[in-house]
């Protein structure tokens, strides 16, 4: 654990008063808890916490706590009066997206990340590419600050955490992550509805959709890798409120035999963006591949936004994917 770090990020909190909060672009579970948890320590200390995302919630968080209070970036917000901004799950300020707009030179940054590519932005960073969340650090952080947890936060917590590890079925997921989570279900946590209303919403419409998208998987390299691509018109009838790249992902990695997936992805809105994420199952670091086109993450998880066609940043990144196995 990130003992100086907590202690400095402790310390930094107690020396300001109004908070920008932030998170990367597309947020999820871990991002989302993360984010609101703070924001919950912060009132308590009596501080006051104004959180700004690039993107809306997936509807599949809507029944957390406190998701009204997350305000969607837009250009008047460059007016925004804070003394301290806290970017929360990023590995880069840039993961921000638009809301790394709001920074200000004269403002002190703190950056409280557990992903391996972090680059260290902040003036003060609490990075432990250990934890198995961001969200496990802000429950490390209650404690270093010594403020009582609350059900609200507790949830915000364990939602993190949760989704973070693949409900606890992936190689983050620590001796402490279940005491953690122990602890956290003490609060009197209905973990049976919380995985329902995050894994097991998918609307209708949506599991179609998927049943397309899936069809489309291909294996290559005896089957080690598996790829599948998402060209923006199978996307645009449509607006994307559930999430569905984690569900993607999760099957894709059930193949028999598979050790890297990949889903690449053409961004809506934005002409030539493809964004991919990658999982293995430990035999490949695929941060090391993220980075080497500019993303970043974690070993066994990464991603990456690229400008380029699909199938071309597609070959490039499977060509490379099959470079690193052994
Ligand atoms: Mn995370």
């Amino acid at each position: 654990m990130n003992k100086i770090g907590l202690k400095k990020v402790a310390a930094e909190i107690r020396k300001h008063k109004k908070f920008l909060l932030s998170v990367h672009t597309s947020p999820e579970g871990d991002a989302i808890g993360s984010e609101l948890a703070l924001a919950g320590l912060l009132k308590r200390l009596g501080k006051i916490p104004i959180i700004v995302n690039e993107d809306p919630l997936p509807d599949e968080y809507k029944f957390l706590p406190r998701t009204e209070t997350i305000k969607i970036y837009n250009p008047n917000l460059r007016k925004l009066d804070y003394d301290c901004l806290i970017v929360l799950d990023c590995s880069d300020l840039n993961r921000t997206g638009k809301v790394s707009c709001l920074k200000r030179d004269n403002i002190p940054v703190i950056n409280i990340d557990h992903h391996i590519s972090n680059s260290r932005f902040g003036d003060v960073n609490l990075v432990d590419t250990k934890a198995s969340s961001a969200s496990e650090l802000i429950y490390e952080l209650y404690r270093q600050m010594k403020v009582p947890l609350d059900r609200n936060c507790a949830l915000l917590i364990y939602v993190g955490i949760m989704t973070d590890t693949g409900s606890f079925r992936y190689s983050n997921t620590t001796p402490l992550t279940h005491s953690t989570a122990a602890e956290l279900m003490h609060f009197g946590l209905d973990v049976r509805m919380i995985y329902r209303n995050i894994y097991e919403s998918i609307p209708f419409v949506d599991v179609q959709l998927l049943n397309k998208i899936l069809s489309r998987v291909r294996c290559v390299a005896s089957g080690r890798v598996a790829w599948l691509e998402v060209p923006a018109k199978m996307l645009e009838h449509r607006k994307i409120s559930f999430d569905l790249s984690d569900h993607i992902l999760s099957f894709m990695r059930t193949i028999k035999g598979v050790q890297v997936v990949a889903l690449f992805r053409e961004n809506l809105g934005t002409r030539n963006e493809i964004r991919f994420n990658l999982r293995s199952n430990g035999s490949v670091d695929v941060n090391k591949i993220a980075c080497a086109f500019g993303g970043g993450g974690h070993k066994a998880a990464s991603g990456c936004t690229i400008k380029g066609r699909l199938q071309d940043v597609r070959r490039k990144v499977i060509e490379r994917i099959i470079g690193a196995l052994d």
